[in-house]
C-alpha cells in the first residue's frame, strides 16, 4: 500500500494522477499547510526540506519526496511496460527532460507569481511580480516549443513530463492567464490531458 502525504495543491496531484494512472490503491494523509504541519519533526524525518507530496511505499520500504523522484519511482515499480516512462532510450530522457524543467523552472516560478499576486497590497513587490510574470510568459513559450511538429504531448508520448505540468498549467488556464489562453497549441495539449479519465479522477482526488 502506498500512502501519500499530502494536500488538496497542484505538487500533489501530479502524484494522484499517476496514482490514478496507474490503478494502485493508497491512501492520504493529509498534511495541513496551514496549520505548518510540514514543519513538524514527524515530517521532516520524512521530507527534510519541509515539502508535500512524499509517499511511503510499505512494498519496498522506501520513502520519497519531490514529485519527479515519486512519478519516476512509481514509474520505475509499478509501470512494466513504460507506458508513463519509457524504459530506455530517447523517449525516457526526453520524459525526464520535462520533468526536470517543471521542478526547476515552472513550479518554483509560477509558485512565486502567485505569491506576488494574492499577495496583499502591502507585501506586494512590483518589481519581483514583474519578473515572476515576465519569466511565466518566457516560460510558455517554450512549452509551444517543446510542443512544435504537431507533437500531441511534451516527450512525443504522453508521459510523467505532461504529468508534472498539467495541474500548474491547468490553474493558469482556469484564471485566465493569456499566455496559455492565447497559445492555442498549449490549450489543444491541456484538453488532450484532460480529458483523460486517469487525469480527471487523480484532479478530482483530493478537495
Ligand atoms: N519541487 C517540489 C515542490 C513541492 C512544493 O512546493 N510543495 C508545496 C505545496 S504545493 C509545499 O509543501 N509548501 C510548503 C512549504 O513550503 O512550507 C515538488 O515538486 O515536490
Amino acid at each position: 500500500m502506498i500512502t501519500l502525504y499530502g494536500g488538496p495543491t497542484t505538487n500533489t496531484r501530479k502524484v494522484t494522477i499517476a496514482l490514478s494512472e496507474l490503478g494502485l490503491d493508497w491512501t492520504l494523509r493529509e498534511v495541513s499547510l496551514a496549520r505548518k504541519e510540514q514543519h513538524e519533526p514527524w515530517f521532516l524525518s520524512l521530507a527534510p526540506n519541509n515539502k508535500i507530496p512524499v509517499i511511503e511505499d510499505s512494498k519496498t520500504g522506501l520513502k520519497i519526496w519531490e514529485s519527479g523522484a515519486i512519478l519516476t519511482y512509481l514509474a520505475e515499480q509499478y509501470d512494466a511496460h513504460g507506458t508513463l516512462l519509457a524504459k530506455s532510450g530517447k523517449a525516457r530522457y526526453e520524459a525526464l527532460q520535462g520533468a526536470f524543467f517543471q521542478a526547476a523552472h515552472i513550479g518554483p516560478n509560477l509558485g512565486r507569481l502567485n505569491d506576488q499576486l494574492t499577495a496583499s497590497e502591502a507585501d506586494k513587490i512590483p518589481r519581483m511580480q514583474a519578473l515572476f510574470y515576465e519569466e511565466a510568459v518566457r516560460l510558455t513559450r517554450v512549452l509551444d516549443r517543446m510542443l512544435a511538429d504537431g507533437r500531441p504531448f511534451l516527450a512525443g508520448d504522453y508521459s510523467i513530463a505532461d504529468i508534472m505540468h498539467y495541474p500548474w498549467l491547468k490553474a493558469g488556464l482556469d484564471l485566465g492567464f493569456p499566455a496559455l489562453t492565447e497559445k492555442p497549441g498549449l490549450k489543444e495539449w491541456l484538453g488532450r490531458i484532460g480529458e483523460r479519465p486517469a487525469v480527471a479522477k487523480g484532479m478530482a482526488a483530493l478537495t
